[in-house]
Formats: structure tokens, C-alpha cells, sequence
């Protein structure tokens, strides 16, 4: 496929590609821009050859959006970093990936100088690169299928990072489906405030590319802000998780938003049926999906006819991924397609065991048809939950406090919280008495904020299974018993 931003600047010369800050590029702009990052990225880091991995630590801003392109045009691939990672963990990140530059906003430069990194990975600040001359490029000229677009990070049952390779093929497809499902509207503004590196984000922008669409981007995102927006641009679509929904919700106008705006996208973790009840007495269309970062985003989705029909299924599979349960009628999802991600980096033997033995992507979600084909998702084959979009691995989280000498033994389990669905809540036994603060401490020092248990709870000992292995089971009984 010839090179997708540069086809756009080719064929849409003046449409809006990108709008953030009140400023507006068109992708003839755009594409010019784009070009001059990716010269004064080879100022800084060299000529490198094709596929080289370029870690970056990026917000929602235009600087941001051009590194993560202009990388793509060099041919090389952005390693997406979530900003809101403990120091640790993207030190694992960053040593598993292997990237020969980190390229770092300037607004996290204090996280970014208290990176333990080898001594040839010195942060590149985006303002660094903005100061730069920069030599002209030969863009490349194909973004061919099989080449690695994106790299990003979804994390494993213990923790142990997986870099998800995401070609241009599953961008593509990935992009072809949605626009099959929700059709595509030639006026096509979609409003992004999810982070940019994750797929929930970052297929925006892919989207942006394959169909000529606009982009507003938001660089924080806030009910009262977004809604602001809603009411005075003419966008036509806005992806939200869950807890972005409900704030939206709460502050909806009674003159509603643009009479351009078409709905929602919804995705990234469960929702109450109330709240998508509430959706529709206002009349605020939302239609749901489910993806996740191996599949480039939604593969299974609902429409604006169905949605209001089937409120709480995650709808069809988007075209033309095919889905199958395990087993019926509630079963582990399986899935197979042109928008799977090709495997994690440098692990083979990780990806492979997510693979059944005829090709199917094992996805650890559990699911039901009802009578008319729509999928239902019934929760996780694992202990996985979703805090506000996040995943959270109760292990990882044990992990870490295990090495609390304080500590006994712990246990974590999600627990509902009205405000991100679920959160993690600790058990543990210790001789002493610890305060609260100090365990807080310990993990804000270790995982990411929304890692650290938002209740801790000591026990003289912890609830066991026949099998000697320790029951969250009936730790979750014992908290909606005592302490929910
Ligand atoms: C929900 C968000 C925006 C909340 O962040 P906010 O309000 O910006 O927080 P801050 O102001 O930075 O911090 C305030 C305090 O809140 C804590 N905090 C922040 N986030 C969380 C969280 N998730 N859980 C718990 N606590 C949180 C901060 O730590 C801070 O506290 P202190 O100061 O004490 O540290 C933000 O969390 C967010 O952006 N979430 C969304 C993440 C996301 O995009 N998830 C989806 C990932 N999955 C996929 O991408 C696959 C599905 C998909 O592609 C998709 C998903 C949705 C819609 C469409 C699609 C699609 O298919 O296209
Ligand atoms: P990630 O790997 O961060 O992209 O997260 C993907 C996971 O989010 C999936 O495996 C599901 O567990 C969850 N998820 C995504 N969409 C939905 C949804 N609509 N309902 C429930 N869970 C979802
Ligand atoms: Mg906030
Ligand atoms: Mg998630």
C-alpha cells in the first residue's frame, strides 16, 4: 500500500487532518510537518535502518502525534510507553524492548531523568528535536502489510510485559471494519482524548490516515472540557472507555452537543446497564465494542440500529473477523483475522501460547450469544480487572508487596468502585500494624498509581481452598460480607 499519509496529502490536500489548541493542519500541512520531525529525528539519532524501535514517551499534543508518524515514515517503529507507568516498570519495558532512542515529552522530563537506562539511551526531548535543522528524508514509499507499524505494551498475568506487534495490515483492517460498521461520514471529525499510546487511541489516528478523516485532539481529558468541545466543533465521533462515559453523561446539556455528533464509541472494559439505559432516555447514541491492544482495537461492535436494540451486547464481529466461543453457551472468546496482531516482541512462546492448536487467539474473556447472534461479555477467564480502561493484574500486584518485608503473605482482588468500575482492594497478615500510608507508599514507589490497592485490609490469616492455595473466592465473600 503506498504510504497512507502521504496518499492523504496527495489525494486530500486541504482537508482537516488534524485540529489541537485551536490550531488546524490540513494533511498537505500536515504531511510537510510530519516530514521535517522525522529529518530532525535523524539529526539527533542517526540513520538508522528499517524496522529500528524507537521508544517514545508522549502526551495528546501535535508534537506528540508528529514523532509517532514522522517515525513511520522513516520506516522505523514507535515503542508506545504509558506515562502513567512506575519508573520500574518502564525501565522493563524499555530494557525488553530494545530501542536504539527514547524520544520524551518535555512535560515528563523528571520521569524521564529518573529512568535508570543504559548510558547510549539518553532521553531525545520533543523540544530537542524542535531546535534541530533537520536533513530532508526519503519518506518510505509502502507501508506494506507485513511490516510492524506500533509496537505497545498490555500486561501479562504476573506482570511481564507484552510488546504487541501491530502491522499496517491490522491498522488497516482494523480501520476498514469499523468504517463497514459504523459507516463513514465525509465530514468524519473524531474527537481523541484517550492516550495515544494506547490502541484505543492510536487507531484514531491509523483511521485518520486510511480514510482522509480529521482528528481532534485533546491532551487531557475532562468531562467539562470535552463537552465544551462537543458543543462548539462539528465532531461526528468520540471514543470513550467506560469512566469517561459516566462523566459525560453526568454533565450532559439539555441542547445536547453538535447536531454533527453521531455517537460514541465505547470500549475498553464493562459498563452498567443503567448508565447505557440513561444514555438512551437522552438520546445520546453510544454504541458498544470490544477490543483489545492484539487485535488494533475493536473487532466486535455494535451499530447505531442495533445498539439501541440490544443494549449491553458488544454487538457482531466487524468485518471480517471471525469469532468463536470455547464453549457454549458461556465461553473464552476466540479469535481469528486479519486485525490480530502478529505476535509479542521477542516472544514467540508467549504469543504461541495464546494460540489454540488450529489458529484461534485465545483471548481470556468470557462470552454469550443471545438467540440472535449479538455477543455478551460475562467477564474474565482470569483475575484481570479493569480500573478506568487500565488493566490491573492482582499477581503483579502481590509481586510487588511480597517483597515488603512487613509482610506476610497478601492477596489482592478487584473490587466495584463507582467512580473506575473496579479497583484493586488488598488482604494481607502481617505481625505488625502498618498505616495505610506506608503501604500506599510502597506500591506508588513500585507500580502505577492505579495499581496501588485502594483499601488494604489485615487479616490474622488468609482464607484457603481445600488445596491449601489461598481463595479469593471467599475473599470476595468475606469483603461484600464486612467491608463493602
Ligand atoms: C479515564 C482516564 C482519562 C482518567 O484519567 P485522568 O482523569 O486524566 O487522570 P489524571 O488527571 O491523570 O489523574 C487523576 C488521578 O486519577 C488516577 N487515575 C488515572 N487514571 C486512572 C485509572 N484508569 N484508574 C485508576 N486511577 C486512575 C491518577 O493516578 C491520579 O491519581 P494520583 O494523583 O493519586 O496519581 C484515564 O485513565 C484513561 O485515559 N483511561 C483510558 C485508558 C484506555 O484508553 N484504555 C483502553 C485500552 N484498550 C484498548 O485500547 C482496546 C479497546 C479500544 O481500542 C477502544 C477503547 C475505547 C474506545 C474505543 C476503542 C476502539 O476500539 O477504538
Ligand atoms: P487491552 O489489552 O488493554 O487492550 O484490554 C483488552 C481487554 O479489555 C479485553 O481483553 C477485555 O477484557 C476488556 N474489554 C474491552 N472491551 C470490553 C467491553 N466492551 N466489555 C468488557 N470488557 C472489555
Ligand atoms: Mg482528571
Ligand atoms: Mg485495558
Amino acid at each position: 500500500m503506498q504510504n497512507w499519509l502521504l496518499k492523504q496529502a496527495q489525494i486530500n490536500p486541504d482537508k482537516t487532518a488534524l485540529i489541537f489548541a485551536k490550531q488546524r493542519w490540513t494533511f498537505q500541512q500536515l504531511a510537510a510537518e510530519v516530514l521535517q520531525t522525522a529529518g530532525q529525528i535523524v539529526n539527533v539519532a542517526g540513520k538508522l535502518p528499517e524496522q529500528t524501535r524507537v521508544a517514545v514517551l508522549l502526551k495528546n499534543n501535535a508534537a506528540g502525534y508528529r514523532v509517532i508518524l514522522a517515525l513511520q515514515q522513516l520506516g522505523w517503529v514507535p515503542l508506545l510507553l504509558n506515562w502513567r507507568l512506575s519508573n520500574a516498570e518502564l525501565e522493563r519495558q524499555i530494557s525488553a524492548g530494545q530501542p536504539q532512542a527514547l524520544i520524551v515529552d518535555d512535560s515528563l522530563d523528571s520521569l524521564a531523568d529518573q529512568l535508570q537506562l543504559t548510558t547510549t539511551l539518553s532521553p531525545i526531548f520533543v523540544s530537542r528535536l524542535a531546535a534541530e535543522k533537520g536533513v530532508s528524508i526519503k519518506p518510505i514509499a509502502d507501508f506494506s502489510a507485513d511490516k510492524v507499524a506500533s509496537i505497545m505494551y498490555t500486561s501479562g498475568t504476573t506482570g511481564k510485559p507484552h510488546g504487541v506487534k501491530q502491522t499496517f495490515q491490522n491498522h488497516f483492517y482494523s480501520a476498514v471494519g469499523s468504517a463497514f460498521n459504523l459507516g463513514l461520514d465525509p465530514a468524519e471529525l473524531w474527537l481523541c482524548a484517550l492516550p495515544i499510546f494506547h490502541i484505543s487511541g492510536l487507531s484514531i489516528m491509523m483511521r485518520s490516515l486510511i480514510y482522509g478523516m480529521g482528528v481532534l485532539l485533546v491532551p487531557h481529558f475532562s468531562a467539562k472540557t470535552t463537552t465544551q468541545l462537543l458543543q462548539k466543533y462539528p465532531v461526528t465521533l468520540m471514543s470513550v472507555v467506560p469512566q469517561m462515559l459516566q462523566q459525560l453523561l453526568a454533565i450532559y446539556p439539555a441542547n445536547g452537543y453538535q447536531r454533527s455528533f453521531r455517537g460514541f464509541l465505547l470500549g475498553g472494559g464493562p459498563i452498567a446497564a443503567a448508565t447505557l439505559a440513561t444514555c438512551q432516555q437522552k438520546g445520546l447514541p453510544v454504541v458498544q465494542s470490544y477490543g483489545m491492544t492484539e487485535t488494533c482495537s475493536q473487532v466486535i461492535a455494535l451499530n447505531f440500529t442495533d445498539a439501541t436494540q440490544h443494549l449491553g451486547s458488544v454487538g457482531k464481529p466487524l468485518f471480517p473477523m471471525q469469532v468463536r466461543l470455547a464453549e457454549q453457551p458461556i465461553g473464552e472468546i476466540q479469535l481469528k483475522g486479519p486485525n490480530l496482531a502478529v505476535g509479542y516482541l521477542d516472544d514467540t512462546a508467549g504469543f504461541l501460547a495464546k494460540m489454540t492448536a488450529d489458529g484461534w487467539f485465545r483471548t481470556g474473556d468470557l462470552g454469550r450469544y443471545d438467540q440472535a447472534g449479538f455477543l455478551y461479555i460475562c467477564g474474565r477467564q482470569d483475575e484481570m480487572l479493569i480500573s478506568g480502561g487500565e488493566n490491573v493484574f492482582p499477581q503483579e500486584i502481590e509481586n510487588v508487596y511480597q517483597q515488603f518485608s512487613a509482610i506476610k503473605e497478601i492477596a489482592v482482588i478487584g473490587i466495584t468502585d463507582r467512580k473506575w468500575g473496579q479497583v484493586p482492594c488488598a488482604f494481607y497478615v502481617s505481625q505488625e500494624s502498618l498505616t495505610p500510608q506506608q503501604l500506599i507508599d510502597f506500591g506508588r514507589q513500585r507500580l502505577a498509581h492505579y495499581k496501588v490497592p485502594q483499601k488494604f485490609i489485615q487479616l490474622a490469616e488468609l482464607p484457603r481452598t481445600a488445596s491449601h492455595k489461598i481463595s479469593r473466592v471467599k475473599l470476595r465473600e468475606l469483603y461484600l460480607r464486612n467491608y463493602s
